[in-house]
C-alpha cells in the first residue's frame, strides 16, 4: 500500500509535517509532557543535547542521559494533538518515507507521559503521583479508530450506568496501559487507578465559570464510581489517547500524574514545580535502571 502525499505530510526537508522530526533525530524511548517549557525540565541533567526542534506547541529533543538515549516531546494541551503526535512518530519508525509503504517489521517504542493532573479522591492528595493503568476517554478522538480490540466494555458499561452518562456525549472507551511499563514505573510512590481523559478543560471536566454544563454533577458521579475496586483516581487531558493509539499501533505507553490540584477537596499544590521536578527525577531514574 502506497501511502498518498495529501495523507502523509512531509516537510521539504523530508521531515513530518507537524514535528519536523526525520527517524535519525528520534530515540525509541520517548517522554511526553504537555507543557513545551517542560521539556527542558526533563533534559537539564541530560549528557549532552544531540537535537532540538520546535514547530507549534511540539518542542523535541533528543539526547543522552547517563549513556541512555531519549526523546523528550511536549504534545500540547488535549487528545487532538496526541492523534497527531502519535501517528507522526509511528510514522518516523514504521513507515518507510521514501518508498511510503509500511514497513514489514514493526519498532515498539516506550512512550511515558511525565503530565500534570487534578486529583477526585481525597485519599489522592495535591503533590502525589499517580500511575494510569486505564485510561477512561471520554472526548471521541478514538471512535475514528477500530477500537474493539482494545476497549473494555465491562468497565465502559458500569461507568456509563453508575455516572448515567448521557447518551448525546461520546461514548466513554477504557484502555489499559502498558503492563510492561506498569512493573517499571509503579512503585510504593505511585497512585495506582483508572484516570479520565476529557476533551477540554472546563465544561468536559465540570468546572462552571459562566456557562451551565449538561451535568452539573459529573466529578461526583465520577468520583463514587467503583467497578472492582478500579476508581476514576484524576481527570486530564491526553492519558487515554495515548493508551489507544499506541496500543493499536503496537507500542507501549504508560502516564505517569503530578497532582497539582483536588478537586475533592478544592485545594491547589503551593509548589507544583516541586513535584513535576520530582516526578522527573522519579521517572529518568526508572527508565535508566529499567529500561535496555
Ligand atoms: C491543562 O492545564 C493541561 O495540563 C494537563 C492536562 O492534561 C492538560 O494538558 O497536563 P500537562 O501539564 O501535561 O499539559
Amino acid at each position: 500500500m502506497l501511502i498518498k502525499e495529501s495523507e502523509l505530510i512531509l516537510n521539504s526537508d523530508g521531515s513530518v509535517y507537524h514535528l519536523n522530526l526525520k527517524p535519525e533525530n528520534v530515540s525509541s524511548t520517548i517522554i511526553f509532557v504537555g507543557d513545551q517549557d517542560r521539556v527542558e525540565k526533563v533534559t537539564k541533567d541530560f549528557d549532552t543535547i544531540e537535537f532540538t526542534t520546535q514547530k507549534r506547541e511540539f518542542k523535541t529533543q533528543t539526547g543522552l542521559y547517563k549513556g541512555k538515549r531519549i526523546t523528550v516531546i511536549s504534545t500540547g494541551i488535549g487528545p487532538d494533538n496526541i492523534d497527531i503526535v502519535l501517528n507522526e512518530l509511528d510514522a518516523l519508525f514504521n513507515i518507510d518515507l521514501k518508498t511510503r509503504k509500511p514497513k514489514e517489521t514493526l519498532t515498539s517504542l516506550n512512550i511515558i507521559r511525565i503530565g500534570t493532573s487534578g486529583s477526585l479522591q481525597k485519599d489522592i492528595p495535591v503533590d502525589s503521583f499517580v500511575m494510569s493503568q486505564y485510561g477512561l476517554d471520554l472526548n471521541g478522538m478514538l471512535h475514528s479508530y477500530k477500537i474493539e480490540s482494545i476497549s473494555n466494555p465491562d468497565i465502559e458499561n458500569a461507568f456509563i450506568t453508575q455516572t448515567k452518562w448521557h447518551q448525546n456525549k461520546s461514548k466513554p472507551i477504557v484502555v489499559q496501559g502498558s503492563e510492561k511499563l506498569e512493573k517499571i514505573f509503579g512503585s510504593a510512590k505511585t497512585h495506582k487507578g483508572l484516570t479520565a481523559t476529557a476533551g477540554g478543560f472546563y465544561g468536559p471536566q465540570g468546572r462552571v465559570l459562566r456557562l451551565a454544563i449538561q451535568d452539573p454533577d459529573l466529578n461526583t458521579h465520577m468520583d463514587a464510581f467503583n467497578y472492582n475496586g478500579i476508581r476514576v483516581t484524576n481527570l486530564e487531558m491526553e492519558t487515554s489517547a495515548i493508551y489507544g493509539l499506541s496500543k493499536l499501533l503496537g507500542h507501549h505507553a504508560i502516564s505517569l500524574n503530578a497532582i497539582i490540584a483536588n478537586r475533592a477537596s478544592g485545594t491547589f499544590s503551593e509548589n507544583p514545580s516541586k513535584v513535576i521536578e520530582d516526578l522527573i527525577t522519579y521517572t529518568l531514574n526508572r527508565i535508566i535502571e529499567k529500561i535496555d
